[in-house]
């Protein structure tokens, strides 16, 4: 399924003459202030977050999975997936994949529908969190931190396949998360896993190719609740370190424990030029995958803060691979990922408001009333008509839900694809 671009110009132009309204009152009230909107506008039209293949079904719990209607089969239908994202947005112009549930059977094909609707390959993510069918060795007890060397060695080679995946298809990043860890005190010994987990990366490390980052993503608890093998950053940093240069920490949102200071592990991983990547999520208490900025919108404008701060002071740390790592029940998978990109570049707006220089006069001042006023100022400016503004030049959609809703894409995905499909891996 694809979208006619005329379609989302049709529903804008009911909407056009509110849009301008609004947006020339945002324009104006914020050059008064001395921002360049321009600049903002382009900023906003240049960040691209990667889509997951797996967020396009409906997540489950391990208590079940309720199914959404229309979900996409096969790759060909996730990327088609992404491309209605893309053309509403204007913001996913990239897809993430998780092998084995993604592996092409016709690379040039896939490519060429990818490049159609302008979507790129971002990062590549290997699976040793679960049993494949035929494999011959068991992650039960650990992959890549697991005691027995055949087991280990499977989960190295799986790696290098999907890099060599990711490769063919332009991908620049693999994302290694290991679920590797232990749910009872004495199952295993701490610094053997972690010994193992070391020599393991850096046996994957030495296969990445020079223009690749190996990004190495981390988790407090879940699936094992004793101890986690890369349980927090600073284990990722030193792992990453251990490894050399073209090896990242990779932060994910949900992988922290309640009230973690993020903002700030974000921050000094760029003075250090080693963050590498960022999954997307919200969560009201552990990794719950819920809709970024859905539960702590002003958390998520402090990080982008940050992020922004280090994007145009620390050319040390290179471009990040942005990514949106969520899927639940409830939603349409599709409005869910619309909404996360909302709340991604309305947060990344408000950061960019940010007046840096004289945030570090109150700093020095030790103003620390005037720092408030200055940071809650830009989180409080409603910034939705920039960010209409960036999607319409772009030939996107004003209102992309609305948009989604008004075309009736679920009920045209049913039609097409039928009512109980399943995307692979969910
Ligand atoms: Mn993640």
């Amino acid at each position: 399924m694809k979208i006619n671009h005329h379609r989302i110009q049709d529903t804008n132009s009911k909407d056009l003459k509110s849009h301008q309204d609004h947006f020339d009152f945002s324009a104006n009230s914020l050059s008064k202030k001395g921002v360049d909107i321009n600049t903002i506008i382009k900023k906003l039209q240049d960040f691209q977050v990667a889509i997951p293949s797996w967020a396009l079904g409906a997540g489950g719990t391990r208590f079940g999975r309720f199914s959404f209607y229309g979900e996409p089969s096969s790759l060909e239908q996730k990327i088609e997936d992404v491309g209605v994202l893309h053309a509403l947005t204007q913001t996913a112009g990239a897809v993430s994949l998780h092998i084995p549930w993604d592996i092409p059977q016709d690379y040039n094909a896939i490519k060429d529908l990818a490049n159609s609707l302008d979507i790129k390959f971002d990062a590549v993510n290997s699976n040793t969190f679960q049993d494949q069918k035929k494999a011959k060795e068991s992650y039960k007890y650990g992959s890549l931190s697991n005691a027995t060397e055949a087991i280990r060695q499977q989960a190295i080679q799986h790696n290098i396949d999907v890099i060599n995946i990711g490769n063919k298809l332009g991908s620049k990043a693999l994302t290694v998360w290991l679920a590797d860890g232990s749910c009872f005190p004495g199952q295993n010994n701490f610094q053997t896993a972690f010994q193992n987990t070391q020599d393991s990366l850096k046996a994957i490390y030495n296969r990445v190719p020079s223009d690749w980052k190996l990004l190495i993503e981390y988790k407090p608890y879940e699936p094992n609740f004793y101890s986690t093998v890369i349980q927090d950053w600073g284990t990722s940093l030193m792992l990453a370190n251990e490894c050399g240069e073209k090896a990242y920490t990779l932060v994910d949102l949900g992988h922290h424990l309640p009230n973690s200071n993020i903002e700030q592990i974000v921050s000094i991983l760029q003075l250090k030029g080693k963050l590498g990547g960022f999954h997307f999520n919200d969560s009201k208490y552990g990794d719950d995958d819920l809709t970024v900025g859905s539960i702590k919108p002003y958390a998520l404008f402090l990080i982008f803060n940050e992020l922004v701060y280090g994007m145009e002071n620390n050319p040390q740390n290179p471009d990040l691979a942005w990514m949106i790592d969520a899927s639940h029940n409830v939603k349409d998978p599709l409005e869910d990922l619309i909404q996360s990109l909302e709340a991604i570049q309305e947060a990344y707006a408000k950061a960019l408001l940010v007046d840096q220089a004289q945030l570090k006069e109150a700093q020095l001042d030790n103003d620390v009333v005037k720092c408030q006023e200055i940071l809650q100022d830009a989180f409080r400016t409603d910034v939705r008509p920039l960010l209409a503004k960036a999607r319409l030049d772009r030939g996107g959609a004003l209102n992309p839900i609305k948009t989604y809703r008004s075309l009736d894409i679920r009920n045209s995905l049913i039609k097409e694809r039928g009512k109980n499909t399943v995307a692979t891996g969910l």
